[in-house]
């Protein structure tokens, strides 16, 4: 019998069989893995294979290959990888301008980590109605920056389930998974498209205008309109997996069209004479945070263990 993984909390895992029904499974055996070091073998969106039940019930016996998967640092000290969730065709990434404000910074180190990941992004910029004119227009502008870069937005307000319903045909069929900082309305977007589910959503703290991570494991729900979203929790300081800083022009979409034009093959767009994406980023052809954000990467010491994080 072949199952979905919902949701992993470590030792136990909840699993939607092939026949409808949910279980509980542990796993049985050793797994073999991909010679990841991760905390968690099996992550939400996994499909595996099930042995069912002996006296210790379903066991999860083997995973089946996954088309990519999500990971993060354990820990911010720890060296061990997490595995976030696996199998997303789509990551919708929920931004708010206010309360809370998410860093331009994190959008574009996040969109750096879906695109290494090989994962198409869409941006849903949440709590519109608490925009001013000045939050529109500042809207407004971002979108045609991020839409020219690739990445769908849409001004969202996820407590109107008017503003959100085109989301049910775009999910439909597919494995997506819903990311942000705490607080700006994952769970209450999930709850808006499938009222059933009726998921526990957060206050925001007024000290802090901050969330509080009510989420706390990413799990994974099947809409009723067809479909599986993964909820994962707002996370502020976790540790990105170490990518190659050489690599960092290619996850940035505006970079890796100009590559092939620097003078040197190896240029890091940093101090290299003639580089295309330097002479575009004086033409205003590239949007300038996002340039500053490439070198905030780029400057980072990847042994920081406090350093920030999309995941
Ligand atoms: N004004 C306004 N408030 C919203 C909107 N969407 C969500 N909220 C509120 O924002 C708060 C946080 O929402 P959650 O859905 O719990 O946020 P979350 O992203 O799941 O947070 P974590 O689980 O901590 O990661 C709640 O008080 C919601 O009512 C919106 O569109 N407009
Ligand atoms: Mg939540
Ligand atoms: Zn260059």
């Amino acid at each position: 019998m072949q199952g979905l993984i919902l949701k992993s909390t470590g030792k136990w895992y909840q699993v939607l069989l092939e026949d409808g029904q949910q279980v509980q499974a542990s796993i049985r055996g050793k797994l073999r893995l991909e010679g990841l070091k991760t905390t968690n073998p099996i992550a939400a969106g996994d499909h595996v294979k099930m042995a069912p039940g002996s006296d210790e019930g379903w066991a999860i016996t083997t995973i089946l290959p996954r088309q990519n998967y999500i990971v993060r640092k354990a820990t911010n000290l720890s060296k061990q990888m997490q595995i976030l969730a696996a199998n997303v065709d789509r990551a919708y990434l929920v931004v708010t301008l206010k309360s809370p404000i998410t860093q331009i910074a994190f959008i574009d180190r996040f969109l750096v980590a879906a695109e290494s990941f090989r994962i198409p992004t869409t941006l849903l910029f949440n709590k519109i109605d608490l925009f001013d004119e000045a939050d529109t227009e500042y809207f407004e502008a971002l979108r045609t920056i991020y839409e020219n870069l690739g990445y769908p937005c849409y001004g969202i307000t996820s407590e109107d389930a008017g503003t959100i319903a085109f989301l049910r045909d775009e999910i439909k069929g597919k494995q997506v998974m819903i990311s942000g900082n705490s607080g700006v309305g994952k769970t209450t977007l999930v709850n808006g498209l499938d009222p059933n589910l009726d998921l526990r959503t957060g206050e925001i703290s007024k000290a802090h205008e901050q969330g509080k991570h009510t989420t706390t494991f990413a799990e994974m729900h099947a809409l009723s309109s067809g479909g599986y979203i993964i909820d994962t929790p707002g996370i502020r300081a976790f540790g990105l997996i170490d990518l190659e800083k050489e690599y960092f022009a290619h996850y940035f979409p505006e970079m890796r069209a100009l590559m092939g034009e620097c003078r040197f093959s190896n240029c890091k767009h940093l101090n290299e004479p003639h580089c295309a994406v330097k002479a575009a980023v004086e033409e205003s052809q590239i949007a300038p945070h996002r340039y500053q954000n490439y070198l905030q990467l780029m400057h980072e010491d990847p042994s920081d263990p406090y350093r920030r994080s999309a995941f």
